[in-house]
């Protein structure tokens, strides 16, 4: 009898992870909540440089407008359109507005 407590706890402890494991591919997938939304107007591969029509920046404390934003990564401009809608991260870089992440909608 003794014999099958270890077994039970490691049963458990495989439950436990597993679960945590789907919690945070859920929390990944949603990982937009704390992301702002925005249209892209104008893409300036020479500059590096996004002109977003944007949503509220929470984490900016910015109301909804149309503004350029550097980019942190010239690769983040691949396969971005304008007037394409995208779900992204902006934050003060050097003192410049910048995004720093980009989902596609
Ligand atoms: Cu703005």
């Amino acid at each position: 009898m003794k014999k099958l407590l270890p077994l039970a706890f490691a049963l458990l402890a495989t439950a436990a992870a597993a679960s945590g494991d789907h919690t945070g591919s859920h929390d990944a997938a949603h990982g937009d909540a704390g992301m702002s939304m925005g249209t892209i107007t104008k893409i300036d591969t020479q500059w590096h440089r996004l002109t977003i029509d944007h949503g509220p920046l929470e984490n900016l404390g910015m109301e909804g407008m149309t503004m350029v934003f550097e980019v942190s990564d010239p690769a983040m401009l691949d396969g971005l359109a304008e007037g394409q809608e995208i779900a992204f991260t902006a934050d003060r870089v050097k003192g410049k507005l910048t995004v720093t992440e980009i989902a596609p909608e």
